[in-house]
């Protein structure tokens, strides 16, 4: 399972260019790669590091509830999201504090800059959480994947839930070759704060099994492919559970798939370590509809790993 995204890793590091990028990291990339992963071999999350699963499902939750507003994630401890709604912030007219310019880049070669920032972050971020009328103006990300997912805004103002229809339709119409989520509206991405990574995926149903591919515009190989891989994961078990089918292949089709050049060392540390078992995903039984569930309904088991890797987020 797990040999999937090593030789990916490994793929890029051999084939990749080095390529300019819209944060000025710099990184090493290849256009165009595909990896399968069997769900029934286990669940695919990473061993070779450690992979914090709790921030993938309360993510994974978060986009469900069509929720865009990073005060959720902030209230289960998960500050993934953080540096996108922070940028609106520092970028707004309300902003008195001290020039967070280009906060990303700077605070990975100014220590100095980079304690200002922390403050800075952790300030922003307790009023999210404290104060609502702050958090529903700066804490809310737009046009991002709960709201693409849920309620996708027609041309004659209605919305679409992409997700409730696809299940309808894996239900009553498994045979169906149309069985798509996008999150690419051509309208928005001029607009949003990140235009989505996840472009496009496509649910395919045969001999009880459910198989989902995704397309990603853009995959960060260090920190955010991992995740992916695990969410999707997770998104097409839940979703094969509700219509009383098993996961089948998750298939992950990348576009621009990158290593950050500050993130070489660590992929190598990455490649020198063996793969444990695959762990297994638990899932309440006794919740059936994707919507219900809450973080502890969702479990992993025997996770064996190895420690944690740390990078830096290219922002
Ligand atoms: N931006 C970039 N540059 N890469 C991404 O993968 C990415 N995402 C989302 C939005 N913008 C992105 C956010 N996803 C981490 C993981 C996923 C993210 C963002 C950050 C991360 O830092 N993971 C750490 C753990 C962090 C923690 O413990 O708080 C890790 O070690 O895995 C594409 O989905």
């Amino acid at each position: 399972l797990e040999e999937q995204y090593l030789n990916l890793a490994r793929f890029v590091l051999e084939n990749g260019q080095p390529k300019g990028d819209r944060t000025g990291t710099g990184t090493i990339s290849y256009f165009g790669y595909q990896m399968r992963f069997n769900l029934a071999e286990g669940f695919p999350l990473l061993t070779t590091k450690s992979v914090p699963f709790r921030l993938i499902k309360s993510e994974l939750l978060w986009f469900l509830r069509g929720d865009t507003n990073i005060r959720y994630l902030l209230q289960n401890n998960n500050h993934i999201w953080d540096e996108w709604a922070f940028k609106n912030w520092v970028e707004s007219d309300e902003y008195q504090g001290p020039d967070m310019a280009d906060f990303g880049l700077r605070s990975q070669t100014d220590p100095e800059f980079k304690a200002e920032y922390l403050k800075q972050k952790e300030w922003f971020c307790q009023r999210i959480l404290a104060d609502d009328d702050f958090a529903a103006r700066y804490g809310d990300l737009g046009l991002v994947y709960g709201s693409q997912w849920r309620s996708w805004q027609t041309a004659d103002g209605q919305t679409v839930d992409q997700i409730q229809k696809v299940i309808d339709q894996i239900k009553t119409n498994p045979d169906s070759r149309r069985l798509i989520v996008s999150a690419w509206n051509p309208g928005d991405v001029d607009d949003v704060a990140l235009p989505p990574c996840h472009t496009l995926f496509q649910f395919y149903v045969n001999d009880g099994k459910l198989s989902c591919q995704l397309y990603q515009r853009s995959g960060d190989i260090f920190l955010g492919v991992p995740f992916n891989i695990a969410s999707y994961a997770l998104l097409t078990s839940l979703i094969a559970k509700e219509c009383g089918l098993v996961p089948g292949e998750f298939i992950h089709t990348l576009g621009d798939a990158h290593i950050y050049q500050n993130h070489v060392g660590q992929i190598q540390e990455q490649l020198t370590r063996a793969p444990y078992p695959a762990p297994q995903l638990w899932l309440n039984p006794e919740k059936q509809s994707i919507f219900d569930y809450d973080i502890d309904d969702i479990k992993i088991e025997n996770y064996h790993h190895h420690p944690r890797i740390k990078g830096a987020v290219a922002v």
